[in-house]
Formats: C-alpha cells, structure tokens, sequence
C-alpha cells in the first residue's frame, strides 16, 4: 500500500488528524513559517487535500499549486468556498460530509425558532439580570398558527419540516422544483413563499446561486409579524438590508446562526432586541463534529484504498461515474 501525501491547509480535530497520519504523509500547512515555500516544494506530491471552511477559499489558484491533485475532501456538508466546478475540470473530486448532520442541524433550528419567537435568551437575561422581581417578563409573540416557509428542502429542510409536523405547524416550501413525493404546498418563488408564511427557514445551500435570495422583496412580502430563521450561510440573506428591516420593524424578529463576514457580527445587529445570534453552530456538537470528521477520513481512505470517493459533491459525479 503507498502512503499519498496530503495537505491539510488549517487545523482539523485532534482524532482527524490522527486517523490521517495514520494512513497518509499529512502535511500540516498552517504549522509551516513560510506557506508559499512549502507548497512550492511539496505541492508537486500533494494527492489530497482535507479542508474546511476555516482556510477560506479552495480554488483555482490553490489547484494551480497542486498538479497532482486527485481529491478535495471537506469537512461539512456546505461546501460553497470550494470551486467543485474548477476542480471537476482538472479532474479533481470533491467530497463533503452530508447526512451525519442533518438531525443535529434540524434540532438546532427549532431550538432558534422557538428561542426567536418566544424570546427565551432575552427572557434568560431578565432572570440573571434581577429584573423579574420588578414584575413579569412581557408577554412574547407566539408559534401557534403560524405558517412556516421553508426555503431549501433538502435533507436539512425535511429533517426541520418532520419535527415541525410534532408541533402542528403548516409548512410550504419553495426550491429550484417542486419535489413529487412531498406533501407539503409548494411555491415557485421565495417572494411568494414569503407572502404565504409568517416565518421563513432559510436552510439552502450557499453559493453564487443563491446570494441575496433572501432581500427586500421577500423581507417585505414576509411582513410586519414575520421571522426570519436562517441557519444556512449568510450570504443567502442581504445582511443590511436585514438590519433596516428588524430595525424599523417591518419584520418582527430574526434567529441567525450565520452571517455575512463570520466571525464578525454587526453591532447593528447586537444591538437589537428582537435578534437571536448563534455563533454558527447548527452542527456544533461533540459526537456530530466527530461524525463529520470521520466521513472526511473515510472519503480519504475510500479513495486511496481504490474504492472511489463515498460522499462526493454533486459538481464531481461525472469523475466518480
Ligand atoms: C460547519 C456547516 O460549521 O456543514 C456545514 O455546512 O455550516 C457547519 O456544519 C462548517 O462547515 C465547518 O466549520
């Protein structure tokens, strides 16, 4: 069994790396003093590539370095600051790490929605505050009755309309198509959606495709009681044009986990008191970011062991046949 060379450009978990070093020459970028150096010398061998959104940008001008390159294997199952397309030209597949998460995403977006509309973090800070024994925590807006839109049925999107069945909630959706073995309402625009739905789940994939899918129209068309849950990237959503409309109130409240410019979170938006910020953890537990790795290292090992790649992404499916 040869023993490829990998490089991994920014940390990964302690049992990734392990496992990696195990089977592979793994090749730790972030530890080097001069990056451009390294790679030009170790690039020519580098045959994979494990990686996650914390390097910043997968592309053509990392490619360029790496002509052997046969597999990018990325940790989580967004992978929009990868260009699969630039690399299915060279021949390259991509791997993501979808299905392990799904459950823990969904879980993490009703824990939002209900903290958004019942305003639990805002309540938790009146208790530790002291300010209860002046008197009760105002009355909060409601789930009940509410229409729930969700925009991207996917895995995730199905996974958050299953558990909003339990609380006896309508769902509709809106995606490029209308899915045929689904019972929910479908609507052929996120406008549309919007008008129909008094709370909009943003569960889409990132991406040039879908960049401020989320923006004045819809805002508006969700109107003045209505809550924006985004839990996706926050490139779907206009973050400014956001931020005018919690302040001004023409929607009624926002649950974000993701944002424009992460780690960077406006003061606009702190600021406000009909916001619920998360510091992008939908998938952020111990044993799903263990799951999640693990797929990173399996896809590595598949590959190289001649098996073909287990999970790649839908660019890379004309390499894998
Ligand atoms: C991760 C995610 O936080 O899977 C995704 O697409 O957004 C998250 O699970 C991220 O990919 C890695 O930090």
């Amino acid at each position: 069994m040869d023993t490829p060379d990998l490089l991994m450009p920014a940390p990964m978990a302690p049992a990734v790396l392990a496992a990696l070093d195990a089977r592979f020459r793994l090749h730790r970028l972030w530890e080097q003093d001069d990056r451009t150096a390294f790679l030009a010398s170790i690039g020519p061998r580098i045959r994979g590539v494990a990686v996650s959104p914390a390097f910043g940008r997968v592309d053509a001008a990392l490619f360029d370095r790496l002509p052997a390159l046969e597999i990018v294997a990325s940790f989580g199952v967004g992978y929009d600051y990868v260009d699969a397309a630039a690399a299915a030209e060279r021949g390259v597949v991509v791997t993501n790490t979808p299905g392990v998460l799904d459950d823990e995403v969904a879980d993490l977006t009703i824990g939002l929605l209900l903290a958004t509309v019942r305003r639990l973090p805002q309540a938790d800070r009146f208790v530790r505050e002291g300010r209860w024994r002046d008197g009760p925590f105002p009355l909060s807006p409601t789930l009940r009755g509410r229409r729930i839109g969700i925009v991207g049925l996917g895995h995730i999107g199905k996974a958050v309309a299953r558990r909003l069945d339990a609380f006896g909630v309508a769902v509709a959706y809106h995606g490029r198509h209308r899915q045929a073995d689904v019972i929910y309402p479908y609507y052929d625009s996120v406008v549309a959606l919007a008008e129909a739905s008094d709370v909009l789940i943003v569960v889409v994939p990132g991406g040039a495709g879908t960049r401020h899918l989320i923006d004045a129209a819809a805002l508006h068309a969700l109107g003045p009681d209505g809550v924006l849950v985004n839990v996706s990237r926050g490139s779907v959503v206009d973050q400014a044009v956001l931020i005018e409309a919690l302040q001004e109130g023409t929607i009624l409240a926002a649950g974000l986990d993701v944002y424009k410019d992460e780690p960077d979170v406006p003061e606009a938006l702190v600021a406000l008191d009909n916001t619920v910020l998360l510091p992008h953890i939908g998938s952020a537990s111990a044993e799903t970011r263990a799951a999640m790795g693990q797929l990173v290292v399996d896809n590595l090992v598949s590959w190289f062991d001649g098996n073909g790649a287990v999970t790649p992404v839908a660019e890379s499916q004309s390499l894998v046949g």
